[in-house]
């Protein structure tokens, strides 16, 4: 778009997914870009609003909530805070962090679906979903698992097989199983409603087409979308958790997230503005982190239907199709909104040369880097965004985060200002001096300078983040370059008016650093404002030498950033080494499957079910029980190893299986008769296998 017809710009962040804290992942991918390029619009004064929030539907959401024994409400308000909260200490710069489980949310999701109802755009199919009749509820994929057709892993989920990679259809598993009952599941029919995407085919064509400065990766995925040819798809889902579907005959029906999430941006939108109409304070400002500057002016419509407003995706490169391809179709359907001008979307940060893993605890949580290392979020930010994943899969490693630590941002940046400014304090008061005459190598480091905002604009503007705070860092390089070259602390004894002016050009560059690293390190921006008592930001100043004047008082130096220490990296690297071994243990201790034995070996083993009447500790021993079982046949005493896992009083009246016909043993001088059946975890804890409703002793297992 071109930039002389942009009167305001829409910036929207992926909405996470509230079924976990946020990692070093997304902040790299989606949430950092976002708000650099947010945070230099601003500085350029230019009208912007950010526009993120929680994704609180879906089934993301309802599997959590069962994993934990919960409502999906408890998880999505527990994970809302967090994440918000995480946002707000990172410094990301939302004008709201709203959520779809909100009111405004749901009233606006719903008309959007009734107006496409209304307009005919779905098509009603009636389709096979499986079901769960024991659960009583059709399933979604993720609430299926079974057999991968592909690779045979005995765990892929309905959607996708996790092992291979593959991309399944629920129908495709061997051996299907509903998560939630256990039971296999059946087919049965239920209606739904479609969006022909099939029919836009041409439209999103010519609008990807129309993009051809997109990044590669987008553009790249958006044809292959295309050329493969597009299917209807379901927006409707047989789930009881989301946006209810607003026509007769849905009962039990929601929205399909992916329909309802992107609507999150305009509803998200839309609050903003609805709580800027009011005068009296709202007690959902805090729980939208809601920021109410300069909402006076339009209305929410200016930000969504407007030409000349420029609309921005920032996402990470799974939700690509979603973004480009259904929204943009949604859209087109509505017919009232504009279709967004860049969606740059990232590839995945990696950590220590593995894939982030939410189930595996491979991640650095934001919550956690917070405490643990405190008031350092710039650290954070400017490691992830030197080494953001733009083009391709990138890899965090804490080895790497503490040396561009202590060798960029200490040495290179804190070293630059912090010389700058005591060495102002130390021969002119922390006054800054007057510029005297300028010599050939000041008027070189001038113009180097005054030629920086540009390049760094046209990086940032072209979503090239790396690269712009690569130049930007470059300005502190060329400030110590300078520095080092005219050795000021050797000319004061000689020339003080020398001095003078290669501290007033430094102190220059130092103020033009302010401005240039706000978007991408406001804390850092904000204490260097301190000290140097400026009060920046303004991108238009950048690359100005006029901006501290001659007498301008200075505050005392603070160390912009410390060395961190080996140990303190250390402790990192020993923590995700605690979660892999976790896992290995988990999995690894799995034992091998036995060599096969014949039918009648198995049927020679003679297993009934028996219950506990009686249960003592042996004396001197730690492992071992004596039980009395009543076993339907007799009452007989086996003697088992299971002290540690079970008190004697808890198990009388427990139900076991026990193999009755083993050849009695005598164990610390006690006959045991036959053996009962454990199951015995990766950590070797014991359970009892028993019968999942109470049999009568003497039932036969097999
Ligand atoms: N919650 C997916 C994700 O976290 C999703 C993004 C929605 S953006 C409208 O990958
Ligand atoms: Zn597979």
């Amino acid at each position: 778009m071109d930039n002389s017809k942009i009167k305001r710009y829409t910036v929207t962040a992926a909405l996470p997914y509230t079924n976990g804290p946020v990692h070093i992942g997304h902040l790299a991918g989606v949430y950092l870009p976002a708000d650099t390029y947010v945070r230099y619009l601003r500085s350029n004064k230019r009208d912007v609003k950010f526009i993120c929030g929680s994704d609180e539907n879906g089934v993301p959401i309802t599997l959590k909530a069962k994993k934990e024994g919960v409502t999906p409400q408890v998880i999505v308000d527990k994970y809302h805070k967090i994440i918000g909260d995480s946002f707000k200490e990172f410094g990301v710069s939302f004008d709201i962090y709203h959520r779809t489980s909100s009111l405004m949310h749901h009233q606006t999701a719903s008309d959007f679906f009734e107006n496409l109802y209304k307009k005919g755009v779905f098509t009603e199919e009636i389709t096979e979903q499986y079901y769960d009749e024991k659960a009583q509820t059709f399933l979604a994929d993720r609430y299926i698992t079974g057999t991968c057709p592909k690779c045979g892993n005995e765990n892929a989920y309905g959607d996708q097989c996790e092992n291979c990679g593959s991309t399944l259809n629920a129908t495709d598993l061997i051996n299907p199983k509903s998560t939630l009952s256990g039971e296999p599941p059946v087919r049965k029919e239920t209606k739904n409603w479609f969006l022909p995407l099939d029919k836009y085919e041409d439209r999103l064509r010519k609008y990807i087409d129309s993009h051809k400065e997109w990044k590669p990766n987008v553009f790249g995925q958006c044809q292959s979308w295309l050329n493969a040819g597009l299917q209807p798809r379901a927006m409707t889902r047989d789930l009881d958790w989301g946006v209810k579907v607003p026509v007769k005959d849905a009962e039990g029906k929601v929205l399909y997230v992916w329909f309802d999430a992107p609507i999150g941006y305009i509803s998200a939108t839309k609050e903003l503005f609805e709580y800027a109409r009011l005068d009296v304070w709202n007690p959902k400002a805090e729980e939208f982190y809601i920021n109410q500057n300069g909402l006076e002016k339009e209305s929410w419509e200016d930000y969504w239907k407007d030409e000349e407003t420029k609309l921005v995706h920032f996402i990470g490169k799974d939700n690509i199709v979603f973004h480009c391809i259904i929204f943009p179709a949604m859209l087109m359907a509505h017919g009232d909104y504009i279709l967004a001008d860049n969606v740059p979307a990232n590839e995945f940060l990696n950590l220590e040369g593995n894939k982030i893993s939410t189930s595996k605890n491979w991640a650095v949580w934001l919550n956690e880097y917070l405490v643990e290392f405190k008031d350092k979020q710039d650290v954070l930010r400017y490691v992830l965004t030197a080494t953001a994943p733009e083009t391709k899969d990138n890899d965090f490693t804490w080895k790497d985060f503490q040396a561009r630590n202590n060798n960029e941002l200490v040495a290179v940046l804190g070293n630059f200002i912090n010389r700058v400014v005591v060495l102002t304090h130390k021969y002119f008061n922390g006054k800054v001096p007057m510029c005297m005459e300028i010599l050939p190598e000041d008027q070189q480091v001038i113009d180097e300078l005054a030629a920086y905002p540009a390049k760094i604009s046209a990086s940032i503007e072209n979503y090239r983040f790396r690269e712009a705070l690569g130049e930007v860092m470059n300005v502190a390089r060329l400030g110590n370059k300078y520095l080092a070259e005219t050795e000021p602390w050797k000319v004061i004894k000689t020339d003080e008016d020398r001095v003078r002016t290669i501290l007033n050009i430094s102190l220059q560059i130092a103020a033009n650093i302010e401005i240039l690293i706000e978007p991408f390190l406001p804390f850092t921006a904000d204490k260097l404002m301190k000290m140097l008592n400026y009060g920046g930001h303004l991108w238009e100043d950048a690359g100005k030498v006029n901006l501290l004047h001659r007498g301008h008082q200075l505050n005392d130096p603070v160390l912009l950033f410390e060395k961190i220490e080996d140990e303190e990296v250390q402790a990192q690297i020993d923590k995700l080494n605690k979660s892999k071994a976790d896992n290995t243990a988990a999995s690894a201790t799995v034992e091998p499957a036995k060599e096969n034995i014949q039918f009648d070996q198995f049927t020679a083993i003679d297993i009934r079910v028996a219950t506990i009447i009686a249960a003592e500790k042996v004396e001197k021993t730690k492992k071992l029980l004596k039980l009395t079982l009543d076993t339907g046949i007799d009452q007989r005493t086996v003697v088992s190893g299971i002290a540690e896992y079970y008190k004697p009083e808890d198990i009388i009246g427990q139900q076991v299986s026990l193999i009755v016909n083993l050849a009695p043993r005598e164990i610390k001088g006690i006959l045991s008769q036959g053996m009962i059946l454990m199951s015995e975890n990766a950590e070797g804890k014991l359970a009892f296998v028993a019968p999942t409703q109470s049999h009568n002793n003497g039932s036969t297992i097999r």
